[in-house]
C-alpha cells in the first residue's frame, strides 16, 4: 500500500483524471434513460468491451491508453457466462495513481440516498485493490465510502455502504487496480442495492 503524502498525490491525480473523464461526458453523454437509471449496467461484467464513457457502463481509460488488457473469463466466473479479467499491461508511473475501472450511476428524483456496493474479487498478487464512491464538487471529488480488499485465488467480496449527500444525484464507483506489471484481477457479481 502507499502511504503518506504519495498516496494522498496519488489519490489527488486519480481522481482529476476520473473528474474529467466524468465531467467530458456530462451532459452530452446523459440521456432521460440514464437518468432514472437507479442501478449498475453489467453487474455481472458480461460484457467484455468496457463502455465510451463511465455513465455508460464500466469504464477506464487505462484500458483505452492500452495500459491494461481486458477480456472475459469463462473459467473463473462467480456467476453468469463469465467474469472480466483484467491485466496490468503497464503499470502507471509512481505519482500518477493506480489504473482503475468506474461507473457512474445517477439516481432518479426521489431514489433512496443510503446503498451498499458490493463485487466478488480475484487476484492474482496479494497488493490490495480498493472499492471507492465518490460525489463531485465542481471538480473537486468528495469521497463517500472506500475500502482496501486483498484478494487471493479464491472469489473475496467487497462491500461497502454510503449514503448520497443532499444536492447530489450522481455518484462514481471505483476500483483500483494493484499497479503491478502483469497483476491480474477478476471482476464478477457486482451488486448496488438501496439500503435503509
Ligand atoms: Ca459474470
Amino acid at each position: 500500500m502507499t502511504s503518506g503524502i504519495g498516496f494522498v498525490m496519488e489519490r489527488f491525480a486519480s481522481r482529476l483524471l476520473v473528474a474529467a473523464a466524468w465531467l467530458a461526458c456530462a451532459p452530452a453523454c446523459s440521456s432521460p434513460a440514464e437518468r432514472v437509471r437507479p442501478l449498475l449496467i453489467d453487474p455481472g461484467f458480461e460484457n467484455a468491451v468496457l463502455a465510451p464513457s463511465p455513465v455508460r457502463g464500466w469504464y477506464s481509460d487505462d484500458a483505452s491508453a492500452g495500459r491494461l488488457r481486458i477480456t472475459s473469463d469463462s473459467s473463473a466466473r462467480r456467476e453468469g457466462a463469465g467474469s472480466l479479467r483484467v491485466e496490468v499491461v503497464e503499470p502507471r508511473d509512481p505519482g500518477e495513481g493506480r489504473a482503475s475501472l468506474s461507473q457512474v450511476v445517477t439516481l432518479s428524483p426521489g431514489a433512496p440516498r443510503r446503498y451498499e456496493l458490493s463485487v466478488a474479487l480475484r487476484a492474482s498478487v496479494a497488493e490490495p485493490l480498493r472499492l471507492a464512491v465518490y460525489v463531485w464538487d465542481g471538480n473537486e471529488a468528495r469521497e463517500l465510502a472506500t475500502q482496501d480488499v486483498a484478494a487471493g485465488s479464491d472469489w473475496t467480496p467487497a462491500t461497502i455502504r454510503f449514503e448520497v449527500p443532499a444536492g447530489h444525484d450522481r455518484f462514481g464507483v471505483f476500483l483500483y487496480l494493484p499497479n503491478s506489471q502483469g497483476a491480474t484481477v477478476w471482476l464478477d457479481a457486482a451488486r448496488l442495492e438501496a439500503r435503509s
